[in-house]
């Protein structure tokens, strides 16, 4: 029987890192699993190409494997492991690690160029609401906050696992000034501010967003209010999968993130927690990507345009 291809531990540590919520938002997910992937080529002492591309499969599973809701990650494996045409192990090793180097330039590139975009829709004096931590949200307030806008912003804590006050951090940083509200109080606050600016770790061909859990409810609050609602999200978002009819699945995350076990035995309840929720493209007003904003409804040409209909799946084989 064949030996299973040897990991390098940066692929193992980052494995580890996105499962246990130490690496988290999409964008950091993609970014970290395409830095594993680099480290594996690097040092791989594969002795033929063929070991080399199941190494490279190997380590692209185990990165697959952590959290399943992000589109983020299969993308970035998708992108890293596109080309593993090459002949002989030091073409493919200098293939993947251009690869690696260009999709992270790309993300970081794009995330600047979705700032200015979606700065575009902030105006002097505008406040903000945000849900979780997005690292495309916050690039397009750091953008509009770099034109000389003053804004406010209205964070949601995001429990159980309260990202929002990472978000309230970054936005102190900017000198932003916030209000940091308890996930029910939403709707009273969907009253004083101007924009609901959410992130997404997957966008559906129908233009659905999947985000966070509260998503879907805030996004209808917002509606019923008048308040606009815009996804920020970088086409590596997009979840190709979704134009043949593939669902996102919805990550359920551990009862312990909720309730300690000593509470929920006294209470003696079963514990739901799934991480993440599907907003309808009916509640969104407009999707900010690096290529600019479209209504939710024609998010499917730019995914048919930047992935056609060929989707691979680099971490199977
Ligand atoms: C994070 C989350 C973020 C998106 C977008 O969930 O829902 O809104 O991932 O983030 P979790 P970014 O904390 O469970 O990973 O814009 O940084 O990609």
């Amino acid at each position: 029987m064949d030996e299973a291809p040897s990991l390098h531990p940066e692929v193992r540590e980052t494995a580890g890192r996105i499962a246990a919520m130490e690496t988290r938002g999409a964008a950091a997910i993609a970014d970290a699993a395409a830095a594993a992937l680099g480290a594996q080529a690097e040092t791989s002492d594969a002795d033929s190409a063929a070991a080399f591309r199941a190494e490279m499969r190997a380590a692209a599973r185990t990165l697959h494997d952590t959290r399943p809701t992000a589109v983020s990650l299969p993308n970035a494996l998708r992108y890293v492991l596109a080309d593993l045409s090459g002949e002989d192990v030091e073409t493919l090793r200098a293939t993947v690690a251009r690869r690696v180097e260009r999709f992270r330039a790309d993300l970081e590139d794009a995330r600047k160029r979705l700032g200015r975009i979606g700065a575009g829709r902030l105006r002097d004096g505008d406040a903000v609401m945000t849900h979780c931590h997005s690292t495309d949200v916050l690039a397009c307030i750091e953008a509009a906050v770099e034109r000389g806008a003053d804004l406010e912003a209205v964070v949601k804590e995001t429990r159980p696992r309260n990202q929002g006050h990472v978000t309230a951090r970054r936005l102190r940083e900017l000198g932003v000034p916030v209000t940091l509200v308890v996930d029910s109080a939403a709707h009273r606050f969907l009253d004083e501010v101007d924009h609901l600016l959410v992130g997404a770790d997957s966008i559906a061909a129908d233009g659905s967003v999947v985000n966070k859990i509260g998503t879907a409810g805030l996004a209808v609050s917002a509606r019923d209010r008048g308040v606009p609602v815009a996804v920020a999200a970088q086409s590596i978002k997009l979840a190709p999968g979704t134009l043949t009819g593939e669902a996102v699945e919805i990550e359920r995350r551990d009862a312990g993130e909720v309730l300690d076990s000593a509470t929920r035995e006294e209470l003696d309840v079963e514990v739901a927690n799934p991480a993440f929720d599907v907003t309808p493209p009916r509640h969104v007003d407009a999707i900010v990507t690096e290529h600019g904003q479209f209504p939710p409804e024609s998010v499917v040409v730019l995914m048919r345009e930047l992935f056609g209909e060929e989707v691979a799946e680099p971490w199977h084989g």
